[in-house]
C-alpha cells in the first residue's frame, strides 16, 4: 500500500515525510527520477508531495509534479543543480539596514531572481529596534522605494516582537521560503512564530562581524494559523536564475515598465539613443541604486556568456 506525504525535512541520511495522516516517516529514495529536463544533485526536496511504500524501509517512489522550485547551480561550472525547495507561495527576504548591513545590490538580485521563478516576495525589515534616527530614515526610504515598485514591505522587531502579528497574518495559509543573510534574525522570526522550531538563533560574532551559521538542515515548519515556513539553512537566497544578459533587464520591475519608451528593441539601457530608463535615471525618475544593481548584473551575464 502506498502513502502520500509531503518532504518537511531533509538529514543527512534521509527524507522526513509528514503523510497526510499526520505521521513523521523518514524514507530512503530508491532509484533514479529523470525529473522533467532537470539534472539535479539531490532529486527530492523540502515542500514536495510525494509518494511513499509503507513497510520497516519506507522510500519514496514518485514525486508530484511541482508548481514551481527554487534551485540553485550546484557549483559555478557544473550543469547540475541543486534543488532547495518545491511549491513555494512566496519568499519573505528579511533585511537589516544595519548590524548586519544588508546591501541593496543583494536585495535587487533576490528579487530579480525571485522574479525570474516567478515567486512574489516579501520584503521585511527586521530590528526595527535597534536604528539610529538616520538609519531608520535610511529605512523609511527603502521602505517607500520597493513599495513603489509594488513590493509589500513589512518591519519587525522580532526580539520585542513588535510587527509579529502583521508578519503573521501575511503569512497566513502561504508556504514562504525564509531568506537573506545570516545574522538579520530569520531563526529568531521563526521561532516567534512557530515556537515549536526551537530555532537555534546566533549573535553578530563579534570577532568577524558576521553572523554564524547554525541551522543544519533544510526543514518545513507548519505554521499555527495555517500555512507554512521553509529555513534552509547557510543559503542567503536564490542562485542566480539561469538568465540571458537580454533578460535581466525583464526582471527589475520598474526598469521593464520605462522600457517600453526605447527607441531601440533589445535596449541595454546603457549607452543607446532614445533610452527611457537613462532618461529616467538622470530625470530622477529610476533610484540609482536600483541602476547601479541592474548593471551589476548585466555585466555578470556578458561575462559568464563570455567563458562559455
Ligand atoms: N536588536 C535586535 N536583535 C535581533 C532581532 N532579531 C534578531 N536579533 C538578534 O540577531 C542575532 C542573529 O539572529 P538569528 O535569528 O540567529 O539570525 P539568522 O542568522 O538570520 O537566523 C541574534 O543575536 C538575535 O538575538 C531584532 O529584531 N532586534
Ligand atoms: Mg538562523
Ligand atoms: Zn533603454
Amino acid at each position: 500500500m502506498n502513502t502520500h506525504g509531503i518532504v518537511i525535512r531533509l538529514t543527512g541520511a534521509s527524507y522526513i515525510v509528514r503523510t497526510d495522516d499526520g505521521q513523521e516517516v523518514a524514507c530512503k529514495v530508491k532509484g533514479h527520477f529523470r525529473l522533467r529536463g532537470i539534472r539535479s544533485t539531490a532529486p527530492v526536496a523540502v515542500g514536495d508531495r510525494v509518494t511513499i511504500t509503507a513497510g520497516d524501509a519506507p522510500y519514496i517512489t514518485e514525486v508530484a509534479d511541482r508548481r514551481n522550485i527554487i534551485a540553485r547551480r550546484a557549483s559555478n561550472l557544473s550543469k547540475q543543480s541543486h534543488i532547495l525547495a518545491a511549491n513555494v507561495d512566496m519568499a519573505l527576504l528579511v533585511v537589516t539596514i544595519a548590524r548586519p548591513e544588508t546591501s541593496l545590490t543583494f536585495i535587487d538580485r533576490f528579487l530579480a531572481s525571485a522574479e525570474a521563478y516567478r515567486v512574489p516576495v516579501t520584503l521585511l525589515f527586521n530590528k526595527t529596534d535597534d536604528l539610529t534616527a538616520d538609519e531608520r530614515a535610511l529605512m523609511d526610504y527603502y521602505t517607500l522605494l520597493y513599495r513603489d515598485i509594488g513590493y509589500d514591505v513589512l518591519h519587525t522587531s522580532a526580539t520585542r516582537g513588535e510587527g509579529i502579528e502583521a508578519l503573521r497574518t501575511h503569512l497566513q495559509g502561504k508556504t514562504t521560503l525564509l531568506a537573506g543573510n545570516s545574522g538579520v534574525g530569520k531563526s529568531t522570526l521563526l521561532n516567534g512564530l512557530v515556537p515549536a522550531a526551537h530555532a537555534r538563533t546566533a549573535g553578530i560574532s563579534e570577532a568577524h562581524g558576521t553572523g554564524m551559521h547554525t541551522t543544519t538542515f533544510s526543514a518545513l515548519y507548519d505554521l499555527p494559523g495555517g500555512g507554512a515556513l521553509i529555513d534552509i539553512p547557510g543559503v542567503k537566497g536564490f542562485g542566480t536564475y539561469d538568465m540571458e544578459p537580454e533578460e535581466v533587464s525583464h526582471y527589475f520591475r520598474d526598469i521593464f515598465a520605462l522600457s517600453s519608451a526605447c527607441r531601440f528593441r533589445g535596449c541595454t539601457h546603457t549607452h543607446e539613443p532614445g533610452c527611457a530608463v537613462l532618461t529616467a535615471l538622470e530625470e530622477h525618475r529610476l533610484a540609482p541604486s536600483r541602476y547601479t544593481s541592474y548593471c551589476s548584473m548585466l555585466e555578470d551575464k556578458n561575462e559568464s556568456k563570455y567563458r562559455k
